[in-house]
């Protein structure tokens, strides 16, 4: 199954929002940005720019005709700073010109006089201050206080992990386009559609109908253009409307840094319960979010830490509290994981901490408290078809883990310098948005007259392949070649009310509805066929691009049959809508069925440290992983490397740094490291669990996005064990990123 998003791209084919051609009157916009972290302004005075070559016009927040206003979760969120500034980097004014370089320039010229105030940028701080984005969240099963009773080992810890930029290649953009009658439409680099519609909506008062988002593709998200394309959406609307011309904004690289959000850091204190024999009888978490100048999405994102705060362990009794922390930096939001990383990675900490105190091997530990089928995870759910313990027994198997442990350990002994270290890292991660209402989507499939297939859904490709799947999603249903059908762009006009692609959920959500609307053109097509054929419609079936009946191939194949349904005015079109069934979550007890199913892997990391130099080597990684029956095997591989890869890099270089000022010092790719080539493992194996079907998935598959970014997390530990094998004896208690530098210091602290 080729993918042919692919070829056009390595052939260079693939249009981006900047390869759009560009509209006759096309304006540039660029953004004039709060130089610091927080405080009042005293004085906006945009005359210098309005002065420049080629500008047209300047807009600031008096300027917006609707509201000023794009907060989803918590209406916090100002589309232009007025009054005053949150974080560096906030958007004030909007400068309109004829070109890019012009309206940059232009940007120079504005002065802002602005009341500094100390910047809060520690989540800690932030919550003893009380400045919180909403009330503390707790989720609890069991009885924790009377479960520290019978606990033989109580161990106490704290775990940080650090924020992580996208990177995605193609930074934020839009161009939008006045059409007659007060309509604009939009050009978004968006994972979601219908929320730069709204959100472009509310800042025009326009109602929802007269803005009208159009997305091919888009040059990768991971979660940063969930909710902040929104922003440059309604920036680029609100030029194109203001001007009566078209304007195209585009970020380049480092106001893209500057300007967004990342994955949120985080800080947690933990406490965890065990049994004589390493049972996990009580976990404790208190988390710290730290979650920027605006809520964006951080409720959900904290939601899903304090749903994943066990990872795949059944622990009875739990108790995760969660701290929302508004800070003086940008807001934060969505990142591949979306917050379960960082409840992953405490309970992983915690149970290094375990083992340290009570000399059982965390792989003991692990693997004497995963997840078994109808175990009760702590929101209530219970685990059905459970992947733990086969994921977990097969990696061990296939890779020989005790061998492998063997072979390090002699290696460490050899080697005075060079020290090795493996780690364990199962995963579990829940399918489905948290929130409920979300799991649904549309599909608007055309069967054109000459037999050629046209298929409309919210979904965004964003190179996960999605449309590829959705392709093979409408063949499979209509017993035709791929080759056939072709995915159009999603647009607001086609598709409304859509989720964003996210919450790995893409596929699954989106193909199911593909394959309703399908089921519903082939209902009609058959009973055509069988009058025809003058047989049952049940007799009737579509295999290879031909019609069968009774299992006999007829002379009239799909082309034919089309053109023939079609003169007999047969609707070749359908409207679907699809909502996962069966999931519930109830907001106040915080009880429910939250998630479709789960997705399990196991990997082993191991990783290498030059302990003369501190330099770290992830050396190889090996994964069995939980595909379900996968729809496109070499996506899936591709889509898990990719996260992998992803998932390392936010363990073990990718450092995001901000001066006492609140000023991001990391804001370019000279500074802010992320993985590449060099740094991919000599070895990344991974496994396809075998016999996995999935009923609830497309096809039978499972979803494939953010889970094994997860396995990232083994890094960390890997790394640990290899230090701690340079310092015998030698506790580390380190934040996230193990960079090179960290691990330097650490190595030879006293
Ligand atoms: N793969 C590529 N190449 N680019 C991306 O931006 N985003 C990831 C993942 N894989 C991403 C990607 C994230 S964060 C999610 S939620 C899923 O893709 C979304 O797509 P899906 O739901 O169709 O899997
Ligand atoms: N977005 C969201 C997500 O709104 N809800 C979620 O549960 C989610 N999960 C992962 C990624 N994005
Ligand atoms: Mo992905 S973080 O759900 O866009």
């Amino acid at each position: 199954m080729k993918n042919y998003d692919v070829i056009r791209h390595v052939k260079g084919e693939s249009l981006f929002l900047d390869d759009l051609p560009c509209p006759e009157n096309l304006l540039h916009a660029a953004i004039f940005t709060s130089p610091i972290a927080s405080g009042k302004i005293k004085n906006l005075d945009i005359s210098g720019a309005l002065n420049c070559a080629g500008v047209h016009r300047v807009v600031t927040a008096e300027g917006i005709p609707g509201e000023n206003q794009i907060g989803g979760i918590v209406q916090d969120e100002k589309l232009l700073a007025s009054g005053e500034v949150d974080f560096a980097g906030q958007p004030v004014a909007i400068v309109i010109a004829d070109t890019p370089v012009l309206a940059r320039r232009a940007l120079k010229e504005i002065k802002i006089e602005i009341e500094e105030h100390t910047p809060v940028l520690d989540a800690r701080e932030a919550c003893s201050k009380g400045m919180l984005i909403i009330p503390p969240r707790i989720f609890s099963s069991g009885n924790i206080e009377e479960a520290w009773k019978e606990c033989e080992h109580i161990i106490e810890g704290r775990a940080d992990s650090g924020a992580q930029e996208h990177v995605y290649l193609e930074t934020q953009g839009a161009m939008a386009i006045p059409l007659e009658g007060g309509i604009v439409k939009v050009y978004s680099s968006t994972q979601g559609p219908t929320q730069v519609q709204r959100a472009a909506a509310r800042v025009l008062g326009y109602s929802m109908n007269q803005v009208e988002v159009d997305v091919s593709r888009i040059g990768g998200g991971f979660g940063g253009k969930e909710d902040q394309a929104n922003a440059f959406g309604a920036m680029a609307a609100l030029a194109s409307v203001i001007t009566g011309r078209p304007v195209k904004l585009i970020l380049n690289r480092q106001e893209d840094i500057r300007y967004t959000g990342k994955r949120h850091a985080y800080s947690t204190d933990y406490r965890i319960g065990l049994s004589k024999d390493g049972m996990i009888l009580a976990y404790e978490a208190v988390f710290y979010q730290n979650a920027g100048a605006a809520a964006d999405l951080s409720p959900a994102i904290l939601d899903r830490t304090l749903f994943h705060c066990t990872n795949t362990y059944y622990i009875p009794n739990v108790k995760a509290a969660g701290y929302s922390c508004r800070t003086n930096i940008a807001p934060a939001t969505a990142f591949r994981g979306f917050g379960g990383p960082q409840g992953m990675f405490a309970i992983e900490s915690a149970l290094m901490k375990a083992s340290e105190k009570t000399g059982i091997p965390v792989r003991v530990l692990q693997e004497k408290n995963l997840i078994k089928e109808g175990d009760m995870f702590h929101y209530g759910q219970q685990a059905e078809n459970c992947r733990a313990g086969v994921t977990w027994r097969s990696a061990a198997e296939k890779f020989d883990i005790i061998k492998w442990e063997k072979e390090t350990e002699a290696f460490n002994s050899r080697n005075k310098q060079y020290k090795k270290g493996l780690a364990m890292m199962p995963i579990c991660f829940g399918i489905s948005f948290t929130n409920t209402f979300m799991n649904q989507a549309s599909a608007l499939v055309h069967v054109y007259s000459d037999g050629s297939i046209s298929i409309s859904t919210g979904a965004v490709e964003m190179g996960q392949g999605v449309n590829m799947k959705l392709r093979q999603a409408a063949a499979g249903m209509l017993g035709v070649s791929p080759d056939r059908v072709r995915i159009d762009t999603s647009n607001t006009s086609r598709a409304a009310n859509t989720s964003p692609t996210a919450a790995s959920s893409g596929a699954d959500l989106n193909g199911q509805a593909v394959q309703l609307a399908c089921a519903e053109i082939l209902k009609r097509i058959k009973e055509f066929a069988s009058k025809r054929f003058g047989c049952a419609e049940e007799q009737v079936e579509l295999k290879d691009e031909y019609v069968y009946v009774s299992g006999k191939k007829q002379e009239l194949n799909w082309n034919a049959l089309i053109r023939e349904a079609f003169f007999s005015r047969v609707n070749l079109s359908a409207h679907a809508n699809f909502a996962t069934p069966k999931i519930f979550f109830d907001k106040e007890t915080l009880k429910g069925r939250a998630f479709n199913y789960h997705v399990y892997g196991t990997a082993v990391v191991e990783a290498g440290v030059d302990c003369l130099k501190g330099q770290v080597k992830i050396e190889k990684v090996r994964v069995v992983h939980d595909f379900g029956t996968s729809v496109n095997r070499t996506i899936d591989l591709g889509q898990a490397e990719g996260a992998l890869l992803q998932g390392l890099g936010w363990m073990t270089m990718e450092e995001i740094v901000i001066d006492k000022n609140g000023i991001l010092k990391t804001d370019s790719l000279s500074a802010y490291k992320v993985p590449d080539i060099h740094s991919v493992p000599e070895v990344v194996d991974i496994h396809f669990l075998e016999n996995a079907d999935n009923p609830p998935g497309l096809m039978n598959s499972k979803a494939i996005g953010e889970p094994p970014l997860m396995y990232g997390i083994g890094a960390y530990f890997a790394i640990i064990n290899a230090m701690k094998a340079f310092r015998k004896g030698k506790v580390f208690n380190l934040p996230a990123p193990l960079t090179n530098e960290r691990v330097l210091m650490a190595l030879y602290e006293k």
